[in-house]
This record gives structure tokens, sequence and C-alpha cells, in this order.
């Protein structure tokens, strides 16, 4: 299986929908775990891609082939994992905060929950402060789960906790704060309950916050 998951990532890399596609199909056909392909052939290959965008050696045309190659596997894999365990661990309502248009973390993050028996209400991305205080109040979601992958978008995470409060709702939800820029360190100062490093850790910490 090794060698499929080495192709997978290869293929996502070169933004090969089709053959991306057919890949994890045909991983899933021979039995593999869709966390498994997830990980070892998916996001393998996206790790390569942040590395090569980072280093200059790939520009965002390309970088969006690949993202939207990403999203294409995701949907194939999107049910699976949503089927691993059994639903209604608590309401999640997760966005991308506003000015910041990345949702392929998110959207794992979504997925991860999805799996761990979550119901995610996924507001999209670019979402205002005032959105997310609307969607907690709409849902009255368990976790409030917000995404930043931009340094320069990260304030609009403290921006909504302070919506919360002046809505008087902070106290009736969990706030969860992720992405690439953000750090335990930060997640405290702007008074978020849980941190998550990555989709896994994502699961375990909302999975705790209800607990
Ligand atoms: Co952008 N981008 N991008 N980008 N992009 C980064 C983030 C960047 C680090 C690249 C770089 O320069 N090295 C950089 C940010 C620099 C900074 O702020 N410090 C950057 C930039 C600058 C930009 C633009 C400004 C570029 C430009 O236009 N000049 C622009 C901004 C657009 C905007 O948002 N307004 C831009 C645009 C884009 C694309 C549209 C081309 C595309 C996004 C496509 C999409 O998402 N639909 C894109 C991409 C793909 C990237 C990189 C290459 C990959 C991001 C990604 O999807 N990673 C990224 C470089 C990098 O990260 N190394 C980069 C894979 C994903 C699985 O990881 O998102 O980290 P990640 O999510 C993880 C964890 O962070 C965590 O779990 C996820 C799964 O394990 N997590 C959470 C995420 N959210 C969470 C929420 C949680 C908990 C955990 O709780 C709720």
């Amino acid at each position: 299986m090794n060698d499929l998951y080495e192709k997978m990532a290869q293929e996502l890399i070169t933004g090969n929908e089709v053959e991306v596609k057919k890949l994890t199909q045909e991983a899933l056909d021979k039995g593999a775990n869709p966390k498994e392909v997830l990980d070892s052939g998916l996001l393998a290959g996206m790790e390569v891609v942040g590395k090569r965008f980072k280093a200059g050696d790939m520009f965002i045309p390309e970088v969006l082939l690949c993202a939207r190659t990403m999203h294409a596997a995701m949907d194939i894999l999107k049910p699976l994992l949503s089927d691993a365990d059994a639903a209604g661990a608590g309401t999640v309502v997760i966005g991308t905060v506003e000015g910041d248009l990345h949702d392929i973390g998110k959207n794992l993050v979504a997925m991860m929950l999805q799996g761990a028996g979550f119901k995610v209400i996924d507001l999209g991305v670019n979402i205002k402060p005032q959105g997310f205080v609307d969607a907690v109040k709409e849902h009255k979601p368990d976790i409030l789960g917000m995404s930043a992958l931009l340094t320069t978008t990260m304030p609009k995470m403290e921006e909504t906790i302070t919506a919360l409060k002046e809505a008087g709702i902070r106290d009736q939800v969990k706030i969860m704060a992720g992405g690439a820029p953000v750090t335990q360190d930060f997640i405290e100062k702007i008074g978020a309950d849980t941190y998550g490093a990555n989709a896994a850790s994502a699961s375990e910490g909302a999975k705790a916050l209800v607990a």
C-alpha cells in the first residue's frame, strides 16, 4: 500500500485530479483505512506542496490545482470518515475568519470532527465576527471553531471572542482555534478554550471540551 500512497502524494503534487481520485478509490477498494489514505497519501502530498510554495518553488495557480485535487479526493473519503464513529458527540460550528480564504485545513478538521461523531455546521470562509455570533445564536453549538492561516487574519479570532462577549453568549459555547500560525500561547492570550495543532489533535481537543 505504501507505493500506492507515494504515487497518490506525487499525483496530488502535480494536481492530477483524475488520477488522485482513481488512486483514492483503489486504496479503499483494497481495504485501506480511510484515515490512513488521508494521512499517508493526501496529507503527505499537501505537506510537500506547502513546503514548495513556501520556498517559492510552486506558485498560486499550481497550489490551487492541488487544493482542488485534494477537495475532490476528500469528497470520496468524507462519507467514510463520517461513518467511522457514531453520531451524537455534540455540535460544532466552524469557519475560517474574515479576510482569510484558506479552507483545506478547516475542511479536514470538519471531516475529523464528523468522524468523531460531531454534527458539524461549516460556515465556509471569510466569516465576519458577527457571522460567527449569529451562527452561535442560531445553532447553539457546543463548540465554535475558528481557523486562520494568515498572521494578518489571526486578530479576527480575538475580535470574534469580543463580539461573543458583547452579545452576552461567550459563556454558552467553548471556543477552539487553529491554523498554521496559531499557537497555544496565542489562544490563551485571546481567551479561547482549546487549540488544535492539526486535524487529529483538534478532534481530541473537541472531545475533551464536551466530556
Ligand atoms: Co496561502 N498562504 N495565501 N494560499 N497558503 C499560506 C498560509 C502561507 C504560509 C504560504 C507562505 O507564504 N509560506 C502564507 C501565509 C503567511 C503568513 O501569514 N504568515 C500564505 C499567503 C501569504 C497567501 C496569500 C496572501 C498569497 C497572495 O495572494 N499573495 C493569499 C491569501 C488569500 C486569503 O486568504 N485572503 C493566499 C492564497 C492561497 C491559495 C488560495 C492559493 C491557497 C488556499 C486554497 C484553499 O485553502 N482553498 C493557499 C494555500 C494552499 C496555502 C498553503 C500552501 C497551504 C495551506 C494548506 O492548505 N495547508 C500555505 C503554506 C503552508 O501552510 N505551508 C499558505 C494544508 C492544510 C492541511 O494545513 O491549513 O495548516 P493547515 O491546517 C491544519 C492545521 O493548521 C490545523 O489542522 C489542519 C489539518 O491538519 N487547523 C486547525 C487548521 N484550522 C484549524 C482549526 C481548528 C483546529 C486546527 O479549530 C477550529
